[in-house]
């Protein structure tokens, strides 16, 4: 553990997965001048994600990486089945601990993760990433002003199509690694996190219809990346699938607002878009994960408008999570940087603030509880509540 942190530049950190996202959070946390010194690969990756950036030293297990006492904050981005025990783990060893959604499989775990966390002093923090686009920030803040009356219907979709063909593999298809609900847990419930957000609303019913579109996959022998596609001529073998490829999702919010969502990581041509409309009395916002440096404001009696992100125009809270000028489109990338300056800024100060400005392992834990309300109603036909009386 570092003796005294006074600056991002004293902060030294372990990464547990070098895969797509592991990649992703350790290039933001370089990004940050912050000391990335060891990762451990997850139990199912082939190699790393593209490598874009030079790999930090490879310790020999997740537990030496875990309890190596030089470093002081760990990121979990392994495999699902593996979240909450690794974040436990790190808990007990003093670390902060920054964990990639969904935070467990079940909402058990994620209640034992919150209360562990809570008793713990340390700062936890869980990779909804979407929250950091700088005009999700700006267009939170501006529904919190009341900017758009008050909110009424939010709809939208997370569409994705890597997961299209038969051939087409992921550790996320086997519920032993992904856990039970695949789309929903692994994308829906970014929207999900960040209509709540948005709205500043919970959802505390559901109505959920899944859908298994592909049937029967192939496996490859060996595991393929998050978004590799299949090697051609690699042995497999045909696996039933039973998890969701796609759902559509009615939402009632605490407020009385209503939402609509459609998941799907089968529709062809999409990549990667999240796209979210909240609708209020007196006006809508429109946003889209693909284009991301453009807000769209939709008025009754007066002309639309569309804001191109600039400093100049958003509001503070938008101007606190951006870094470029306008023009040059913030993305993807960006966000894990913006969300882990948020952060690190409470690893820094030793302790999680008061008013913390990102996901924890509170929003981690709701996100399971959303999750399981949505699993039973699929089983049941019926509406569910989100039972929040299970809150750790
Ligand atoms: C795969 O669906 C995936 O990598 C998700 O796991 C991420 O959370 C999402 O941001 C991009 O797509």
């Amino acid at each position: 553990m570092t003796e005294v942190i006074q600056s991002f530049a004293d902060v030294r950190v372990g990464v547990i997965g070098v895969g797509f996202v592991g990649m992703a959070h350790i290039e933001a946390l370089r990004r940050l001048g912050i000391q990335v010194v060891a990762a451990a690969r997850g139990n199912v990756e082939r190699g790393t994600a593209g490598a874009t950036a030079a790999l930090p030293p490879i310790a020999a297990s997740v537990d030496e990486l875990i309890e190596d006492p030089s470093i002081d904050a760990v990121h979990v981005a392994s495999p699902n089945n593996v979240h909450a025990a690794q974040a436990m783990r790190c808990l007990g060893a003093g670390k902060h601990v920054i964990c990639e959604k969904p935070l467990g499989v079940t909402a058990n775990e994620t209640a034992e993760l919150v209360a562990a966390a809570n008793r713990s002093g340390l700062v936890h923090a869980v990779c909804f990433n979407m929250r950091f686009y700088p005009l999700n920030q700006h267009m939170a803040a501006e529904v919190a002003s009341g900017a758009l009356g008050s909110p009424t219907l939010l709809t939208g979709s997370y569409l994705q199509d890597w997961l299209l063909l038969d051939t087409d593999w992921n550790w996320r298809l086997d519920e032993t690694t992904g856990g039970t609900l695949r789309s929903v847990a692994d994308i829906g419930s970014h929207w999900l996190d960040l209509a709540q957000f948005i709205s500043g609303q919970r959802v505390v019913e559901v109505m959920a219809d899944l859908h298994t579109f592909v049937p029967v996959r192939q496996r490859p022998v060996v595991e393929p990346h998050t978004f590799a596609g299949p090697d051609p001529g690699e042995a497999s073998e045909p696996v039933e699938i039973t998890n969701d490829d796609a759902a559509g999702i009615l939402l009632r919010f605490a407020d009385g607002a209503r939402g609509v969502l459609t998941v799907s990581q089968v529709a062809a041509g999409r990549k990667n878009a999240l796209s979210l409309q909240i609708s209020g009395s007196v006006g809508s916002f429109g946003w889209c994960s693909e284009e991301p440096d453009v807000l769209w404001h939709g008025h009754r009696g007066q002309p639309n408008q569309v804001l191109q992100r600039d400093g100049t125009l958003m509001n503070d809270t938008g101007v606190a999570a951006t870094v470029l000028p306008v023009g040059h489109v913030e993305g993807y990338a960006d966000t894990f940087r913006s969300l882990f300056a948020a952060v690190y800024a409470d690893v820094v100060a030793g302790r999680p603030s008061d008013r913390r400005s990102y996901p924890t392992f509170a929003d981690g834990h709701d996100a399971m509880l959303v999750t399981e309300a949505i699993a039973r109603s699929a089983a049941s036909g019926r509406w569910e509540t989100v039972e929040r009386g299970m809150q750790a």
